[in-house]
C-alpha cells in the first residue's frame, strides 16, 4: 500500500516550504511523488529536490477538490503506474478543502497517513474568518503552526487557542453517526516547515511490516520500540472483533497502528492501517509470521501498557537487548 500526505493550507503560509524541506530532511531514500495543484504557481523547485522525488504531476487548471477529481485521480494513478512511489505528497490550492481529495487518494488505494493542514503564524489573524481556511482546519489530522520565528511566545499561543476552537467547530463529521471523521488531531510548530519527525513516524510499506513481523526477535528492538513507537503481540486465538475491541479503545495521543494479524474467522492475515480514527484492512496471502500491532503516536508508553493491561490478547515482549 501506498502512503500519501495532503498539505493543505492558505496560500502563502508555507506548503511549498514545508513539504520541500521535510522531505530533504525525513525521506532522503523514498521514492517520493509529488502532486502540486496551485493556481499559477510554479510548485515546487525541482532543482532542490532532484534526488528524492520522481515526479512532479502539477494541475495547473482549476482545483482539484471540486471539479477536478477525475483528473486527479486518473493523474495520480498515472505516476504510481509510471514511477511506483513509496509516498505521494500532494499540496492542495490554498483555495481547496482536502477531504475530497481524502476519498480520492483512499478511492485509488492509497492510504492517506495524514492531512496537514498548514497554518500562518503571523498572519493568522488576516485569514482566519475565511470560510475555506476554517474547513482546512476542520478537515485535517495534524496542524502545523508555521512561521514561529515571526511571533513571540504569547501570541502564539493565541494562535494556538483560536485553532482549537476553529478545528472543534468545523472539524468534519460523519453524517449518519455525527461523529468526527478522525478522532484525534496533533499540532506541532514549526520554522520554515520543518516538523518534528514524529509527523511522519510509522510510513510503512504492508512489505516492511511483514518483514518487521517476522525479523521482530532476532532484532534490537530500540530502533522500533521507542517513545514513539510500541510493539505488542497478539495472542493466536483472536477474533477480527478483538481488533476492533482494540482500535476503539486507543487513547488521543495514539494516532497511527499499523500491523500484520492473524485471526481466527477470516483466512487470510489481516494487515490493520489505521490513521487518526480511520481505518483500513488488506488481507495478505501466505502470512505465516507472529502477530503483531505497531503503535505510533507521542510519549504513547504508559497508553500502550494499559492497552495490555485491558485486552487480554495484547501483549508487550519481554526482551533480552542483544549485546
Ligand atoms: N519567516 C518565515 N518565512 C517562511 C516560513 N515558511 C515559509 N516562509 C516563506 O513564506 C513564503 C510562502 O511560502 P510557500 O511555501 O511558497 O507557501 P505556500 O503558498 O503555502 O506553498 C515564502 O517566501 C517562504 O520563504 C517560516 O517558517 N518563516
Ligand atoms: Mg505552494
Amino acid at each position: 500500500m501506498i502512503s500519501s500526505f495532503v498539505i493543505t493550507g492558505f496560500l502563502g503560509v508555507g506548503k511549498t516550504t514545508m513539504l520541500t524541506n521535510s522531505v530533504k530532511q525525513y525521506f532522503p531514500d523514498k521514492k517520493i511523488a509529488i502532486v502540486v495543484n496551485e493556481f499559477g504557481d510554479i510548485g515546487v523547485d525541482s532543482k532542490v529536490l532532484t534526488n528524492v522525488y520522481s515526479e512532479v504531476l502539477e494541475i495547473s487548471e482549476g482545483c482539484i477538490c471540486c471539479q477536478l477529481a477525475e483528473e486527479f485521480e486518473s493523474g495520480v494513478a498515472e505516476i504510481i503506474e509510471k514511477y511506483d512511489p513509496e509516498i505521494i505528497f500532494v499540496e492542495t490550492s490554498g483555495a481547496s478543502e482536502p477531504f475530497p481529495i481524502f476519498l480520492s487518494l483512499q478511492n485509488l488505494g492509497i492510504s492517506v497517513d495524514g492531512i496537514i493542514c498548514v497554518v500562518d503564524s503571523k498572519n493568522f489573524d488576516s485569514y482566519k474568518d475565511n470560510s475555506t481556511a476554517r474547513y482546512q482546519l476542520g478537515g485535517s489530522n495534524i496542524i502545523v503552526m508555521n512561521k514561529t520565528d515571526l511571533v513571540t511566545e504569547d501570541e502564539a499561543k493565541i494562535v494556538e487557542m483560536e485553532i482549537r476552537t476553529i478545528k472543534e467547530k468545523y472539524d468534519i463529521k460523519n453524517t449518519m453517526t455525527g461523529k468526527p471523521i478522525f478522532k484525534n488531531y496533533v499540532l506541532h510548530r514549526a520554522e520554515q516547515g520543518l516538523v518534528n519527525k514524529e509527523v511522519f513516524e510509522g510510513i510503512y510499506r504492508v512489505e516492511e511490516v511483514v518483514k518487521f513481523a517476522e525479523d521482530f526477535t532476532h532484532l534490537d528492538h530500540t530502533v522500533k520500540d521507542s517513545l514513539t513507537q510500541k510493539v505488542a503481540y497478539l495472542k493466536d486465538d483472536i477474533v477480527f472483533q478483538n481488533i476492533d475491541d482494540i482500535l476503539e479503545h486507543l487513547s488521543e495521543n495514539i494516532y497511527r497502528v499499523k500491523g500484520v494479524v492473524k485471526v481466527k474467522d477470516v483466512p487470510n492475515a489481516i494487515f490493520i492501517n489505521y490513521s487518526f480514527g480511520d481505518v483500513s484492512f488488506e488481507e495478505l496471502e501466505h502470512y505465516n509470521g507472529k502477530s503483531l500491532m505497531i503503535f505510533i503516536g507521542e510519549n504513547i508508553d504508559k497508553d500502550v501498557t494499559r492497552l495490555c493491561d485491558t485486552f487480554d490478547s495484547l501483549n508487550i515482549p519481554k526482551f533480552t537487548v542483544k549485546q
